[in-house]
């Protein structure tokens, strides 16, 4: 179900009224279910009109008994309950927001029809149309079926019970003459308007399954002077159905104004599942049967499921993504500030490097933060988060403590070093990311000589971007091709500030790779040496190898990693200005 075209009751009851009101030739296409209620009210044709380009499409809906009770699989007798009429009718409303008129059968009789009537105005129904028949009808069309008439005066009153229980103005009651049907004379119909006119109907429905126009085209030109006699003006409405050659135009010209393809979607519906059903028994496999079918992908887009996916994706992307900082390890430049304590307790401005990061993670809604300790992990303290231990952290590298919190990474994870530090934009616009791996790439690397004795996570981009002025690119082109700290700097294009995010999907395929290499390869891979101390970039760049799209996000500075005195000197007065 899409919820892109509901509107309520109140809003979509008088648009009828208020079509008709403007001159228009109202336009009607059936409707049987909630999805080709969205086809009828959705489709459109770009069209000619005198020499202009128009958008064309169908103004309204009819809420047809005899397709209605075909997709139930029933005929069109009244046996289907106006409960069952009133479930699709309900159906349809929610998925579309055009005006609605109801086949309303014969009504039944006054009380039943009074029911109908307040129900269907209360659910923004605009217009029922009830025929002139005994209960229970048959349908129309079918040649050599009994039709049996209902008294003229007793259907005249069926209106003036319901007109007297309607409550707002916009709901409209139709009389459907049927003399034309039953084989009575022209006469006969024109009585019957002149007559239920006087009751106060909105309008009237001739029917007709002639071939050709003739009857319904006489009709219109008497009725015109019916109502020119009772100085009323009250639409008229045909169902071309059987007299199918002549236009809309030709018809609103003849005084119609509400025109009704009555049957359509579900005799075209019909046709093609019927084909397509021959064509599997015939081929014995659905290859061929293909062609006739709308690709999934469309029907998802049609009802809605694309959005839905798009919609978790961001509640995915933006509520409580787990953040895992991987911070076990040792740090020999800082031994004699620590003291034994962790390079996340180093004081910056009176706060630790761990606080300012937990800091700017809550800045930007991220509170799921899961720290992996080692190294000191009896002085480590921050409020919040969850420790996790990594006992081999003097062993392996950053990425074996990072995979202690494998646990953490089932629905996808942000994966922050332990000592960088940014402004807050960088995580929001990270956690607005689409796409299932990426990685945050500060772009003015290319401005300044490597930090003697630093080691810089370097990337190479797709096309081997180069920053210049004004530029628009496409977030699909945003590829990282190579990455990793022995990339000679020259050639770099990217540094890697030690952020990345992976969605459920990214993190799937960033498991599934790392189980893959430690069970399959053993000495040197990638940048590393030896298998066990493979890195968080050896491993993306296998996947990379692999195939796997890796994005990045690009940044120009506003961040900083601490990895000297100076460093924190310039964290402080950063923070301090
Ligand atoms: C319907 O669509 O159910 C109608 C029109 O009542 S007809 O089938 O032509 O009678
Ligand atoms: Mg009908």
């Amino acid at each position: 179900m899409t919820l892109l075209n509901t509107i309520l009751p109140e809003q979509r009851r008088g648009k009828l009224k208020a079509l008709l009101e403007d001159g228009k030739t109202v336009r009607v296409l059936e409707a049987h279910n909630g999805l080709s209620g969205i086809i009828a009210n959705t489709v459109e044709v770009t069209g000619d009109s005198g020499g202009k380009t128009v958008v064309r499409q169908f103004d309204a809906i009819w809420e047809s008994s005899l397709t209605d009770s075909a997709s139930k699989g029933h005929p069109d007798i009244e046996v289907i309950t106006f409960d069952s009429r009133f479930h699709t009718i309900n159906e349809i409303l929610m998925v579309t927001d055009k005006p609605m008129i109801v086949d309303g059968d014969t009504g039944g009789d006054a009380n039943t029809f009074e029911y109908t009537v307040s129900k269907l105005e209360r659910a923004g129904v605009s217009a029922v149309i009830i025929e002139d028949k005994v209960f229970p009808k048959r349908n129309s069309l079918e040649a050599g079926v009994q039709q049996n008439l209902q008294e003229p005066e007793v259907f005249a009153q069926k209106i003036r019970r319901g007109k007297s229980i309607q409550k707002s103005s916009e709901f409209m009651i139709i009389a459907r003459i049927e003399s034309l049907i039953a084989g009575k004379p022209m006469e006969d119909a024109l009585d019957r308007a002149t007559q239920y006119l006087k009751a106060g109907v909105d309008g009237i429905m001739i029917h007709s399954k002639s071939k050709n126009p003739d009857e319904i085209l006489e009709f219109a030109k008497k009725y015109k002077i019916i109502l020119k006699n009772l100085k009323l003006d009250k639409p008229l409405v045909c169902v071309p159905t059987t007299y199918n050659l002549i236009t809309e135009y030709e018809l609103s010209a003849a005084g119609f104004s509400i025109v009704i393809y009555a049957n359509h979607l579900l005799r075209s519906a019909y046709q093609s599942m019927t084909e397509t059903a021959k064509t599997i028994l015939r081929d014995q496999r659905s290859l061929e049967a293909d062609p006739l079918c709308t690709p999934v992908r469309e029907i998802f887009k049609t009802v809605g499921f694309l959005d839905v996916k798009e919609k978790d994706q961001q509640d995915e992307q933006t509520t409580n993504t787990p953040v895992i900082i991987p911070a076990a390890g040792e740090d020999p430049v800082f031994k004699k500030i620590l003291n034994g304590k962790p390079k996340a307790m180093l004081d910056i401005g009176g706060k630790t490097l761990l606080d300012h990061q937990i800091q700017t993670l809550s800045n930007a809604n991220l509170a799921d933060i899961t720290l992996i300790a080692g190294y000191g992990k009896d002085s480590l303290h921050a409020e919040g988060i969850q420790i996790l231990e990594n006992p081999d952290y003097k062993k392996g590298s950053m990425l074996n403590s990072l995979m202690v919190a494998k646990e953490k990474m089932a629905n996808g994870f942000i994966m922050l070093y332990s000592d960088i530090l940014m402004e807050d934009h960088i995580l929001s616009k990270l956690t607005e990311c689409k796409e299932d791996i990426v990685l945050v790439a500060d772009n003015s690397t290319q401005y300044h000589q490597p930090e003697e004795g630093n080691i810089h996570d370097y990337i190479i981009t797709k096309n081997h971007y180069k920053p210049k002025r004004r530029e628009i690119r496409f977030i699909s082109e945003n590829m990282v091709t190579k990455i990793g700290n022995k990339i000679n700097p020259e050639t770099a294009t990217h540094e890697f500030i030690g952020l990345a995010r992976l969605s459920k999907t990214g993190a799937e395929q960033f498991l599934e790779t790392y189980n893959d290499v430690l069970k399959n390869f053993t000495g040197p891979f990638q940048e590393s040496e030896d298998i066990s101390t493979l890195t968080f970039t050896d491993l993306i760049q296998e996947m990379i190898d692999r195939g796997f799209a890796v994005h990045y996000m690009e940044i120009h500075k506003g961040w900083l990693e601490i990895h000297n005195a100076e460093h924190i000197a310039l964290a402080q007065k950063s923070f301090s200005a």
